[in-house]
């Protein structure tokens, strides 16, 4: 994903160097690409729209204030196709990493969807192995409001036959293709052989996401309890127009949330939630 195929007023690049590198598109915040020395760890789709209005496909969306379909506006919320503001933009620490925040208030659309006045900050923090999105909800209305919230992540994997995701063992996951119907992992090694639509309730905070034979990456979270885990597959990625036909075998989503019930917040306060993925 070259920076360089899209407009510079679009994208946001945190250089680390040594082919580590995340590019942001401004519309949702989208991470579209995170390499780690030269490795291109997200997937894109090579038919995903980049019109400033569809939901970039690929990367790591941000879905806020609903996950799943909404009666009050788009599915997975207005967050994902907004353009976010660059609130920090990218610097250097002194131990080499990058760092950059994006910030997403209310508006006249989304309080037309949604009346309650908010303010997101996001921040990405890119090191040698590792990427934290760290992503606050600030309540700045007089009224307190519930969410729900999920880092969107799509993974790239070489093939999904070779692909797994090790830690979900015993947990309770609702599933999606089942009719919502809920049921028990009792695999240690979660492989996937068909579509998948799942939502992992209360995860542990790591979890392993084995996305080729030698590259293992580690998912931790804080405040995000549930995991969802999605591969449209082969027929249901042909229907979506932005999703290139072959691309299903390629990805694997694993994404950090909390979905299952919502986040209650007070007026004032705020919710602090992160993810952190790290190449083992
Ligand atoms: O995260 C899984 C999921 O909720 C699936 O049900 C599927 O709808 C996927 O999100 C993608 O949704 P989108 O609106 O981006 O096509």
């Amino acid at each position: 994903q070259n920076p360089s195929h899209f407009p510079q007023s679009d994208v946001v690049v945190l250089e680390r160097g040594e082919g580590t590198r995340v590019v942001v598109h401004l519309h949702g915040a989208t991470v579209i690409s995170w390499t780690c020395s030269g490795e291109e760890q997200l997937f894109l789709s090579s038919t995903s729209v980049f019109d400033n209005k569809k939901a970039i496909r690929g990367g790591i969306p941000v879905v806020f204030p609903n996950f799943g379909p909404w009666s009050l506006g788009p599915q997975h919320g207005f967050a994902r196709i907004k353009r976010w503001t660059v609130a920090i933009p990218p610097m250097k620490d002194k131990n080499g990493d990058v760092i950059a925040a994006f910030s997403l208030e209310d508006d006249e659309e989304t309080r037309g969807m949604w009346n309650f006045k908010f303010k997101l900050v996001y921040t990405l923090q890119l090191s040698e192995k590792s990427l934290v999105s760290s992503f606050v909800v600030h309540n700045t209305d007089k009224t307190d409001f519930e969410f729900t919230c999920l880092l969107h992540t799509y993974f790239r994997v070489p093939d999904i036959a070779n692909t797994s995701v090790q830690g979900l063992k015993g947990l309770t996951y609702i599933d999606k293709v089942n009719d919502g119907k809920e049921f028990r992992e009792e695999r240690e090694v979660v492989t996937l052989t068909e579509n998948y639509d799942r939502v992992y309730k209360d995860a542990p905070k790591t979890v392993v996401i084995q996305t080729a034979p030698t590259r293992r990456l580690q998912l931790s979270t804080c405040n995000l309890p549930d995991i969802v885990v999605w591969n449209p597959w082969e027929d249901k990625a042909k229907k979506m127009a932005d999703f290139d036909d072959d691309g299903w075998r390629h990805m694997l989503c694993v994404e950090a949330g909390k979905v299952v019930s919502p986040v209650v917040l007070k007026a004032g306060d705020k919710f602090d939630s992160s993810q952190t993925f790290t190449l083992l």
